[in-house]
């Protein structure tokens, strides 16, 4: 009779869930016991760190991840990247050890009869098997809802006596063939309707948003916009790439707020939202949704994101098929004026230390490789990055989409995991590599090529400018004197560098594609003034 166990693996097995995300405890070690040689144990030193590993790799790879925590202490500590990945929709089965089911009710160590609420409201299901011959179904109900769209991260918590038990194998026999698909195609009347009022707009406009940045919808936005010859902007406050950043009708970020989106969109009289919620803001500036005469619709995963919007019809569908569906519906549109360029910025050279962030940020694109993958946790100057970025390929940018710090430094771990040979460089600000160090060390253990580059402008950049707009002062907590970066990543057995000139800058950043491990670079940068 196979146990809860031996079934559970078989299950991970068949779902490609080969690779565990974990720090383990006493309640998770029965689940530990005798490790399928077949399975990689990536071990993080922080709850956080270990969740964020998974997010990244989860979304560089575009599958599900598994990740295993301590008790109610290990899911705790992950909370604020678990807030990341639901803003950011991984797909994450999250799982925690519970203590034998005899001792949860009596207040044990280990023991948290309230486990299922602990991750709300950051989860889309959270789940304890009522039995223990349950938990194989629970795991499967989790991998297919996490999946189904729009992702998420579910829970499941595991009471550690369950493992050994046996399991009825007829219950459990049809789980690991199941396949649960969404179909998100949407019907020829709504397809009409769309491609009707794209061709006959004047003047149509895109906004791309997150679920547009995969293999599938990457290239048919670009079609989509080139046949339209609609000017393209990426939605605010961006946690990956969605659209190449060079490419001519590429406008930039949408601002985070409402008057800026209004005032951008200002002359066209249909704005077609791709794969992004409509809108995420961020500091609270008030005007009108729309500028008088614009009208909008989405298309995108999330029925929640669609019902809340304030404004603009909405369709609940896979992004990547109505993009088809509508490139298929009209092969030709109507000529229109070319779209004017966006005026790049000027592309400083880096001269000395402290360098212009926007200095370092041109260096980085004109030497890194054409498929590096970066992960941005850099706050103060997240309009520079944008700036000067050339990406061109789909899940080549990650940045924490509940803004959640502790995110960048994990998670590049995660996403250099999922295909070390895509070089990844992580760009940090020195407050964010405080909030996911831990990961260091996960990242020399495991000698991935990632690039640590840790942005030194010695405090909270971002803080200081919402000091100045909040109209603030005297705001303790701002300044992080006595960090060094170097000797920290030295302490995780990781090379470190202080930047001190241009050419070291151009050096050090061009050997990111020929790393045989990790490293720190430390860049010394002004502050930033909005
Ligand atoms: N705690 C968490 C977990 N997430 C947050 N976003 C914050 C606090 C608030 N916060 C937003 S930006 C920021 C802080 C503390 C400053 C980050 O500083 P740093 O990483 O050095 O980047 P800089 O803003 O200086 O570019």
């Amino acid at each position: 009779v196979p146990t809860v166990r031996e079934t559970t693996y078989d299950l991970l097995r068949a779902w490609g869930l080969t690779t565990v995300f974990g720090n383990p405890g006493s309640n998770e070690l029965p689940f530990l016991d005798g490790f399928p040689a077949d399975f990689r144990y990536v071990l993080g030193l922080h709850e956080g760190a270990v969740l964020a590993m998974a997010d990244g790799y989860a979304q560089a790879t575009g599958r599900p991840a598994l990740v295993n925590l301590h008790s109610a202490a290990g899911l705790g500590n992950a909370m604020g990247n678990l807030a990341n990945a639901r803003a950011s929709h991984t797909p994450l089965v999250v799982t925690a050890g519970q203590q034998a089911r005899a001792m949860i009710g009596l207040g044990s160590v280990l023991a948290e009869p309230g486990m299922t609420r602990l991750p709300e409201p950051q989860i889309k299901w959270a789940f304890e098997p009522a039995r223990a011959q349950d938990v194989p179904r629970a795991l499967s109900e989790a991998f297919h809802l996490a999946t189904l769209p729009p992702a998420g991260p579910v829970f499941v918590s595991l009471p550690l006596d369950d493992w050994a038990q046996d399991v009825n194998a007829d219950e459990v026999a049809h789980l690991a063939g199941r396949r649960v698909r969404a179909a998100g195609a949407a019907t020829p009347d709504l397809v009409a309707e769309l491609a009707g009022r794209l061709q006959g707009a004047s003047a149509p406009a895109l906004v791309v948003g997150p679920e547009a940045d995969d293999e599938r919808s990457f290239g048919l936005v670009v079609e989509l916009a080139e046949r339209l010859q609609a000017p393209v902007w990426t939605a605010p406050t961006p946690p990956r790439c969605p659209f190449p950043t060079r490419h001519p009708l590429w406008q930039g970020v949408l601002p985070p707020s409402i008057a800026g989106v209004s005032e951008c969109l200002t002359g066209y009289d249909l704005v077609l939202v791709l794969g992004a919620p409509v809108f995420r803001y961020h500091a609270y500036r008030p005007g009108p949704w729309l500028p008088a005469g614009t009208e909008l619709v989405a298309v995108g995963a999330d029925p929640h994101a669609a019902a809340r919007a304030a404004f603009g019809d909405a369709v609940v569908a896979d992004v990547a098929a109505v993009l088809g569906q509508l490139l298929d519906a009209f092969p030709a549109a109507p000529s229109r004026a070319a779209v004017p360029s966006r005026e790049r910025p000027a592309a400083p050279a880096p001269e000395a230390a402290p360098f212009p962030a926007d200095a370092v940020f041109a260096q980085m694109a004109r030497v890194l490789p054409p498929d590096v993958r970066l992960v941005n946790e850099s706050t103060s100057n997240t309009t520079q990055f944008w700036a000067h970025l050339d990406l061109r390929r789909p899940r080549s940018l990650f940045f924490p989409a509940a803004g959640g710090l502790g995110f960048g430094l994990p998670a590049a771990v995660g996403v250099a995991l999922a295909d070390p040979h895509r070089p990844v460089v992580a760009v940090l600000g020195d407050g964010a590599l405080q909030y996911g160090v831990a990961g260091l060390w996960t990242a020399g253990q495991l000698g991935l090529p990632i690039t640590f580059v840790v942005l030194r402008n010695g405090g909270y950049g971002a803080l200081r400018s919402f000091v100045a707009q909040l109209g603030v002062t005297d705001a303790p907590g701002l300044d992080l004197p006595g960090l060094d970066a170097v000797q920290i990543a030295a302490g995780y057995g990781l090379p470190g560098e202080r930047i001190t000139s241009a050419e070291q800058l151009a050096t050090t950043l061009a050997c990111a594609a020929s790393l045989q491990g990790p490293r720190l670079l430390e860049v010394p940068i002004t502050a930033e003034t909005r």
